[in-house]
């Protein structure tokens, strides 16, 4: 038996992208149901990123979502960048006039977000199986899944949102030969650990050895996170807690400075890509977040650009099923590829100045050094990266 309901927007996925859309779109008075193949406490737990641009601690904070992130993010007005065993501080309030950035895990924005729907009487289903969307070509496209007892649903929509990452089902759906992917892998992976001790750094320290990229970043004042570059295809089971340990010492040394070690409760490797969609839309069925790209994480954009799409996006559903207008659903795809154009080009510049390639040679190694020079000493290009990293298109909501 399949149950048949209405409701004015579907969406795949409570990621981030997905939940912050449903919260948009319910401010706006528009119903959504959100379906999501995992549980609630694995959408919760889920180690991802954890740094968060002015502009979306900003965007969430006037969509009501900012109580425990302004009582427990930490604000960081910069970030070190270390190489040839010496670490340099680039000052970001003082490079852009002001601006900052916010750790404030991801796992908890996703905890305040499911908690703020279900608080609202969302429809949140999680532990879903074979999602499917259908009837693109039309006015009324159907999501369709089977819940966690077993039910086989038919949900018909007005608009279908996309919103369940680079493994999802949406792109996919969207008719063939409509979507160009362009796309570069690394040849290097990180393993990324959360231990339980207190940062040895104020500030996150991004540093590129001669032995590969470390990075030193934190989730709270007792809680401490670190990535490491390693092979492409390196297995876990290579890495013992005692061997992490050592190679980032290795790798993140400077006279006088010590890094304090404690109890990894998770280690896990991640491939490295960059990865753009276009376009992010089909007449009724539109991608966000991961759905569409993906960027290496080392200029921290990922998170950020997914929030960004689905405000830009709250509002073009909203013109379009409120009022009738298509003008900022017709702009959506490009004006969002704009943003992750840049976003994917500062990552990706990130990401090839401070990681040692395999594949490259002294000349390559000599211009990555010439680069984090001349980003230490000069003002200019110390402001490119301060803008970028702190986000360089300004985010707006007003409703
Ligand atoms: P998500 O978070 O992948 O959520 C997609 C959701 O869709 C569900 N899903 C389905 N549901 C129903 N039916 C299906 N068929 C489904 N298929 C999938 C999934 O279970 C999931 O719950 O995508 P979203 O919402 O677009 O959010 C994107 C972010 O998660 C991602 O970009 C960031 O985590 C990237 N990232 C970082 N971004 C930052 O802005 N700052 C950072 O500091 C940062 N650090 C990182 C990162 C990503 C990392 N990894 C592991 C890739 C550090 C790392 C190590
Ligand atoms: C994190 O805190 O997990 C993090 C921070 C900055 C990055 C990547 C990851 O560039």
């Amino acid at each position: 038996m399949t149950v048949t309901s209405r409701t004015q927007v579907g969406i795949v996925g409570a990621g981030p992208a997905g939940l912050l859309l449903s919260h948009l779109l319910a401010l706006r008075g528009i119903d959504s149901i959100v379906v999501e193949n995992r549980s609630r406490a694995y959408c919760e737990a889920r180690q991802r990123a954890g740094l968060l641009e002015a502009g979306t601690v900003e965007l969430l904070r006037t969509v009501g979502l900012g109580d425990r992130m302004d009582a427990e993010g930490l604000e960081h007005g910069g970030i070190y960048l270390q190489f040839e065993g010496e670490r340099h501080h680039l000052d970001f309030r003082d490079l852009t006039g002001g601006r900052w950035v916010t750790i404030y895990a991801q796992t908890e924005i996703v905890k305040d977000l499911i908690r703020t729907r279900l608080a609202a009487g969302a429809m949140i289903e999680f532990e879903v199986s074979d999602t499917e969307v259908g009837e693109l070509d039309t006015e009324r496209p159907v999501l369709r899944f089977t819940d966690a007892g077993g039910t086989r649903h038919e949900v018909v929509c007005d608009a279908i949102a996309g919103c369940d990452g680079f493994h999802g089902i949406c792109r996919d759906s969207m008719p063939p030969g409509l979507i160009r992917v362009a796309e570069r892998e690394y040849p290097y992976s990180w393993l990324g650990i959360l231990a339980h001790v207190p940062p040895s750094t104020d500030e996150l320290i991004y540093c590129r050895h001669q032995d590969g990229f470390a990075l030193h970043t934190m989730r709270t004042p007792q809680v401490s996170r670190l990535y490491l570059q390693v092979p492409a295809d390196e297995d876990i089971e290579a890495w013992s807690d005692d061997r992490i340990w050592a190679e980032l010492r290795h790798r993140l040394e400077v006279p006088g400075w010590e890094l304090k070690d404690g109890h990894i409760s998770e280690k896990a490797i991640s491939p490295m890509r960059s990865f753009v969609a276009s376009p992010m839309r089909y007449r009724r069925l539109f991608l966000a977040g991961d759905a569409a790209h993906i960027v290496p994480p080392t200029g921290a954009k990922g998170l950020n650009l997914a929030l960004a799409d689905v405000t830009v996006l709250a509002k073009a559903l909203s013109s379009l099923l409120k009022d009738g207008r298509a003008g900022l659903a017709d702009a959506y795809s490009d004006a969002s590829l704009t943003r992750v154009w840049r976003a994917t080009h500062f990552s990706w510049w990130m990401t090839s100045m401070l990681h040692v390639d395999p594949q490259s040679d002294q000349f390559g190694a000599e211009l990555q050094l010439a680069q984090l020079r001349y980003v230490i000493s000069s003002r200019a290009a110390a402001t490119t990266l301060a803008e970028n990293y702190t986000g360089y298109f300004p985010l707006t909501w007003e409703y």
